[in-house]
C-alpha cells in the first residue's frame, strides 16, 4: 500500500470512529460532542509528572495542619514556587478562633497572573490538611492527622502545574489562583459537644468577606478538591449547578470534547459545603467544584476520605491529567472580554 492510500485509510478510520462516538454520545445526553480524537486542543500540554511531583512535595512536609511547623514550611514552599513561576504573590494572614477555643493562624496564598487584565478567572484549592482521621474505623486512630494527598494536595498540585504553564504561555484573560487555608478543620465526628458555627471553609469565607482587592469579582471560579484518586468521578455538585450552571456546562462539555467524559460525569451529585460556597454566597465569582463524588460509599466521597489511607498510594496521574488539562483548556480558550 502506498502512503497516500494508507493516509486515506487512516482518515476513514478516524471519521468512522468520530461518527460512532457522536451517535453513542448523543444517546447519553451529552450534546454536540465531537470525537475527542478530532478535537484540536488549544492549551499547552499539562505535564502530569510535574503535577504529581508537586503533590508528593506537599505530602513530604507531613500533615499540613494549621499551627504546626509542617504547615508553615509547606506554605513557605508554595510561596517560593509561585514566585518562581512568575506570579505576583499576596499573602493574607490572620488569626482566627476556632470551635475548640484555640487560636489558629490563617494564611491564604494568592497568585495573580496578568493583573492588568480586567476579565478574570479564579482557580482555587485548599492547602491545609485535616487534623484528624475521623473516618477511620478504629477510634484510637481517629485523632491522628491525615496525609491529605488527595484531600488538599491534589488540587494544589494541579494548580501549581497550571501556574508553571501560565508563566510560559499567557491566557487572554487574567487568572487568579488562591490556595485557601483552614478548609478542613470542621468539628470531628468524635466531638462530644457540637459548637454552633461555620467551622469548615474558614479561609475561603475570610477571603470572600475581605478579598485581597476591594470589591474583587471574577467572571467565574473553579475549585479543585480531591482530584487525584484513581478512577475519580467528578459529578456535577449541587451548589455548582445552583450558582453557576453555565460554568458547569462549560467545564463538563470541555472535558467531554477532550476525551475525559469518563471522569466528568454528566450527573448531578449532592450539595457539598466546600470553598466554592462562600465565594458564591458573597458574589465574588459564580463557582463550580470539581470534586470526586461517589454513589457507592457511605460518605459520598472516596473510601480514603478523612482516613490515614489518603496518602500518595491513592494518587493517580490520569486523574490529575483529566482535571488539569480540562481546566487549562477552559482558561486558554476564554476570550478577553
Ligand atoms: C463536608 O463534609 C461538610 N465538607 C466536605 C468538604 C471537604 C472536606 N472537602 C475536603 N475535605
Ligand atoms: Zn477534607
Amino acid at each position: 500500500m502506498n502512503r497516500v492510500r494508507l493516509f486515506s485509510l487512516y482518515i476513514m478510520l478516524l471519521v468512522t470512529g468520530a461518527l460512532l462516538t457522536v451517535s453513542c454520545n448523543s444517546c447519553q445526553s451529552s450534546k454536540n460532542v465531537i470525537a475527542p480524537e478530532l478535537y484540536i486542543q488549544r492549551s499547552p500540554r499539562f505535564n502530569t509528572d510535574s503535577a504529581y511531583t508537586f503533590v508528593a512535595a506537599q505530602v513530604a512536609f507531613g500533615p499540613r495542619v494549621p499551627g504546626t511547623a509542617e504547615h508553615a514550611a509547606c506554605g513557605d514552599w508554595l510561596v517560593v514556587k509561585l514566585n518562581e513561576f512568575g506570579a505576583e504573590v499576596i499573602e493574607q494572614k490572620a488569626e482566627v478562633t476556632h470551635y475548640d477555643g484555640r487560636n489558629l493562624p490563617l494564611r491564604n496564598i494568592i497568585a495573580r497572573y496578568f493583573p492588568e487584565k480586567e476579565k478574570r478567572v479564579l482557580l482555587f484549592a485548599h492547602w491545609d490538611s485535616r487534623p484528624y482521621a475521623d473516618e477511620e474505623a478504629e477510634p484510637t486512630r481517629q485523632h491522628q492527622p491525615i496525609a491529605g494527598a488527595d484531600d488538599g494536595a491534589s488540587g494544589v498540585g494541579v494548580l501549581l502545574e497550571i501556574a508553571r504553564q501560565l508563566q510560559h504561555q499567557p491566557t487572554a484573560v487574567g487568572v487568579d489562583i488562591i490556595f485557601f487555608d483552614l478548609e478542613d478543620w470542621g468539628q470531628p465526628s468524635f466531638s462530644d459537644k457540637w459548637v454552633q458555627g461555620d467551622w469548615w471553609c474558614v479561609g475561603s469565607r475570610y477571603w470572600s468577606e475581605q478579598p485581597h482587592v476591594e470589591n474583587y469579582t471574577a467572571s467565574y471560579g473553579i475549585l479543585l478538591d480531591m482530584v487525584g484518586a484513581g478512577g475519580a468521578t467528578f459529578m456535577q455538585e449541587g451548589y455548582s449547578v445552583q450558582y453557576a450552571s453555565n460554568i458547569v456546562e462549560k467545564v463538563w462539555s470541555t472535558a467531554a470534547k477532550m476525551g475525559y467524559g469518563n471522569y466528568f460525569l454528566p450527573k448531578h451529585g449532592g450539595y457539598i459545603t466546600d470553598d466554592h460556597l462562600p465565594v458564591n454566597q458573597h458574589n465574588r465569582a459564580p463557582s463550580v467544584n470539581i470534586i470526586n463524588l461517589k454513589t457507592d460509599t457511605r460518605t459520598g466521597f472516596g473510601p480514603h476520605w478523612h482516613t490515614l489511607r489518603d496518602d500518595m498510594r491513592n494518587i493517580d496521574r490520569n486523574s490529575l491529567k483529566a482535571s488539569g488539562q480540562t481546566v487549562m483548556e477552559v482558561i486558554y480558550t476564554e476570550s478577553p472580554g
